[in-house]
């Protein structure tokens, strides 16, 4: 049997996924109410296929509980926030939840951590905890990306890393249950920098497309045609600029880099406060819009897009939220995917919110608005997204 501690966006998926391929499996988590919900046989987040995933896997006999349950297989997907001040990781809900492992596993337990951790992080303070217990420790780092977590669950390749490489290969055989995509075995700390390097290299190339913004709106150039032609050439691969850099993953793991070796990252935390200022950017811009269209009330203009990125339902670290917490004027505020009451002026009704929006400024592109380009005829449009193409809007 396996236990999956923690059934958040990762270890759930994680968990049903298992289940289905016929591993026995019980989820954990300290909410309660989370618990409850997935008892009542709901799901607690939207993603595709993951309704009939969760199908299947309560076929395959999936419960889901609040105590951790003793066997020799668990996998800990827990959240790992990082200090605002140190930048450094802060492994606290890791921590916590080892320990309650130790404290009911039998000798010989596997402890998988799936969770991102900064390199080093379970030597410093997972290993620690294990004292006289012979516990074999395991990492294996989750790749997939919320919007096609599911496919990618199945067809990412993966590493694990593990002290003792049969207890690797054992896992390795676990995780090949479901996982169609190589996977790679290899040694803790390696496993460990490799998940927090792919997010840096993401980070780090999304600064440079929202550095290219800057520029070619100084130079009053169209980046959105820059990036199309140097993309042509077959060795470059410029990413999207935006109006910021969200998520629970790009915003965060790069700083536990720049917390543990501050004298050799300056590429990274640079490029970090590049994507950082993006929304106090978008922000500049839509007051000179204001200006420029005779709007001077901030109750005139409407955010469109409350998520981190498009088609998701998740708000955490969002550039609307960020741009919000840093300029909390009275804008007007609408996503068809957030439910309503989370923010000031948050409208319901699209209709309503448009009617509110002589500046229309997109902070996501969801697909929804795709299909209303019909009702946003004689708006102004200020698009951070580059999602209406072809329509007359300003770009970032
Ligand atoms: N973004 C841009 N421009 C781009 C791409 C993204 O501004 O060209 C923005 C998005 O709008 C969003 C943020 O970056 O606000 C992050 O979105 P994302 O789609 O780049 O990544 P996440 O956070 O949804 O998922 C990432 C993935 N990591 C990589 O692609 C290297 C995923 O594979 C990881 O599993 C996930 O982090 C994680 O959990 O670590």
């Amino acid at each position: 049997m396996v236990n999956v501690i923690g059934l958040g966006y990762i270890g759930l998926p994680t968990a049903l996924m298992l289940a289905s391929h016929g591993v026995e499996v019980v989820g954990t988590d300290y909410n309660e109410t989370l618990v409850q919900t997935l008892n009542r046989g709901q799901t607690t987040f939207s993603e595709d296929g993951l309704e009939q995933l969760f199908a299947q896997a309560l076929a395959g006999g999936i419960r889901f509980t609040t105590e951790y349950r003793s066997t020799e297989v668990y996998i800990v997907s827990v959240p790992t926030p990082y200090d605002k001040d140190s930048k450094r990781i802060d492994p606290c809900y890791v921590v916590g939840a080892v320990e309650k492992v130790l404290s009911i596993c039998p000798e010989n337990a596997v402890i998988v951590i799936e969770s991102t951790v900064s390199p080093g992080t379970i030597d410093r303070y997972v290993r620690p905890l294990c004292g006289g217990k012979k516990i074999h420790l395991v990492h294996a780092p989750e790749r997939i990306i919320p919007g096609n977590m599911v496919y990618e669950l199945e067809h990412n390749s993966r590493t694990i890393g593990a002290d003792d490489p049969a207890i690797g290969l054992r896992i390795k055989e676990l995780y090949s249950s479901f996982c169609k995509g190589d996977i790679v075995v290899t040694d803790i700390k390696t496993a460990e920098m490799t998940k927090v390097i792919e997010n840096t290299y993401r980070a780090v190339n999304i600064a440079f497309a929202n550095e290219l913004a800057k520029l070619c709106h100084y130079e009053g150039m169209n980046v959105d045609e820059i990036i199309r032609i140097c993309n042509m050439h077959p060795r470059v691969n410029i990413l999207s600029p935006g109006p910021g850099v969200g998520g629970h993953c790009i915003p965060v793991d790069p700083w536990f880099l720049v917390g543990d070796y501050p004298q050799h990252t300056p590429l990274i935390t640079q490029s970090m406060k590049i994507n950082e200022e993006m929304p106090d950017f978008v922000f500049e811009r839509i007051c000179k819009l204001m200006e420029a269209h005779g709007i001077s009330d901030f109750s005139e203009v409407g955010l469109y897009g409350l998520t981190y990125k498009e088609d998701v339902d998740d708000i955490r670290e969002s550039p609307t939220l960020q741009l919000l917490e840093r300029h909390p004027e009275a804008f007007h505020v609408y996503d068809p995917m957030v439910c309503g009451g989370l923010v000031a002026n948050q409208d319901t009704d699209f209709a309503n919110f448009l009617q509110h929006s002589r500046l229309l400024v997109v902070m996501v592109g969801h697909s929804h608005l795709k299909t209303c380009t019909e009702e946003l005829e004689g708006k102004v449009i200020f698009d951070t997204r580059h999602a209406l193409k072809g329509m007359d809007v300003y770009r970032i």
